[in-house]
């Protein structure tokens, strides 16, 4: 929604403190019967029934008569069967500001209605990915399944082309169990419905995709082309955290397998730091967490790691020290990055620690500093810029970030480009700022 007014539709009895409130934020007319409540002209943002005029029947009336309008049940009971896109709030609730909340989740909950709308009456419905699918494109399919209430047998999830072959995307399928077919183009006429995710229509190299009704994607949008149900958000960092918007606004249960799937999806589609999370990702990242089965998670992670760099993660952790709750780790030379921020993903899980600082020398030019912390303590991203900005590239977001500074520039710094010389200096400048900005922020 944007900042346009918002215009509110009481019906029922109503404190008017409440009212008032409202008034506040937008235009509110206040009715007390059915009748003037589908006598009124124009849209609104939300509809709120008080709980005694609330029947199920009323609602859905309402709910005809305004169907782009989220309707929020005020101080409602849980009902056994809520009628689909009614939502009961407490009334403590509509006076704070996670009304706004709420506002945003019944706002979803109607698009999902029009998603499951778009695939009512498939038969044969399939997923379709892009041809060297991800593990956000991966999630994303199994969240979609599950959102349109359907299993393996009634919604097929594929891709044109090779067999997946990345060895975390191979592990990703296996553990998870996942049953992803590779599909060749004439096989796509077989179905009388298509949903595509993470990818839109013209990716297909030309090729004219069939009966696409539904995409749901985070590139930006591209040419144009027909589908009953679009939604295309280029400010989230992963098409995981659009459908788990979905599954939380629809009250879908969300398996341990499913949360670890669109874990790893947020992870790996954002946690390349040269594409910036937002707080959406943020927050589904954050719900998704203590759902996900971690164990999995490190076990299909770990795949990305040759047996011949074991050894080198080994040495790597040997050489830690803990100060002021921060885990520093001395990764030494490396030659392929990734180490240093698997490592330092590594630290942050260590007990006790709120911040983790890994660090290498990557082909004998460059220092690569990697940080994490726990989320709850402020701006890993900001931090490092202040702390590097001024000599090397450096950013990030809220809870991870990364520095590379060149060799030359380390010892212009420091005098020395020792590997002593280093530790001493990232530990003290590192210890200083986050105990800075402990203060600073209380
Ligand atoms: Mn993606």
């Amino acid at each position: 929604m944007t900042k346009e007014l918002k215009r509110y539709l009481f019906i029922g009895e109503f404190d008017s403190l409440l009212l008032g409130l409202f008034s506040k934020r937008g235009e509110v007319i206040w009715v007390s019967s059915l009748e003037e409540a589908v006598n009124q002209t124009g849209d609104f943002s939300l509809i709120i029934l008080e709980n005694n005029f609330f029947t199920p029947k009323r609602s859905q009336k309402i709910a005809k008569h305004y169907p782009q309008t989220p309707l929020i049940v005020s101080n409602g009971d849980e009902h056994d069967e809520p009628p689909p896109s009614v939502r009961f709030v407490a009334f403590h609730k509509l006076l704070s500001e996670q009304i706004e909340r709420e506002e945003r989740l019944a706002m979803t909950e109607l698009r999902v209605e029009e998603l499951r709308e778009a695939h009512a009456g498939a038969k044969k419905l399939l997923i379709l990915l892009h041809d060297h699918p991800d593990p956000d494109s991966i999630a994303s399919a199994l969240a979609l399944r599950t959102l349109l209430k359907r299993n393996k047998q009634t919604a097929i999830i594929g891709h044109l082309g090779e067999k997946i072959s990345r060895p975390e995307n191979v592990a990703m399928i296996e553990l998870l169990e996942i049953d992803l077919e590779a599909l060749s183009l004439s096989k796509l006429k077989d179905f009388d419905s298509i949903a595509l995710v993470d990818v839109q229509p013209p990716f297909f190299g030309g090729n004219e995709i069939p009966n696409v009704d539904t995409v749901i994607d985070h590139h930006p949008l591209v040419g144009s082309y027909e589908a009953k149900f679009k939604e295309i958000r280029a400010e989230e960092g992963a098409t995981s955290t659009i459908l788990t918007k979905y599954l939380r606004a629809a009250q879908v249960d969300i398996s341990e397998r499913l949360a670890t799937a669109l874990l790893y999806g947020i992870k790996t589609d954002t946690i390349t730091l040269n594409r910036d999370a937002n707080p959406d990702d943020v927050e589904a990242f954050t719900f998704l967490y203590p759902h996900a089965n971690l164990a999995l998670l490190r076990r299909i992670e770990r795949a990305e790691v040759p047996p011949s760099e074991m050894k080198s993660l080994g040495q790597a952790l040997a050489d830690h020290w803990i100060k002021d709750g921060i885990f520093f780790v001395n990764v030494g030379r490396v030659d392929r990055e990734y180490l240093i921020p698997k490592i330092s993903d590594f630290g942050i899980q260590v007990k006790g620690v709120e911040w983790s600082v890994a660090f290498g020398i990557l082909g004998n030019s460059h220092l690569i500093i990697s940080v994490r912390n726990v989320g709850y303590v402020k701006g890993a991203g900001r931090l490092v810029r202040e702390l590097f900005k001024e000599i090397g590239s450096a950013g990030g977001h809220r809870s991870a970030a990364k520095a590379v500074i060149s060799l030359a520039k380390v010892r212009k710094t420091i005098g020395k480009g020792s590997q002593d010389k280093i530790k001493k200096w990232l530990t003290d400048i590192f210890t200083k700022a986050v105990t800075e900005k402990a203060e600073e922020d209380n």
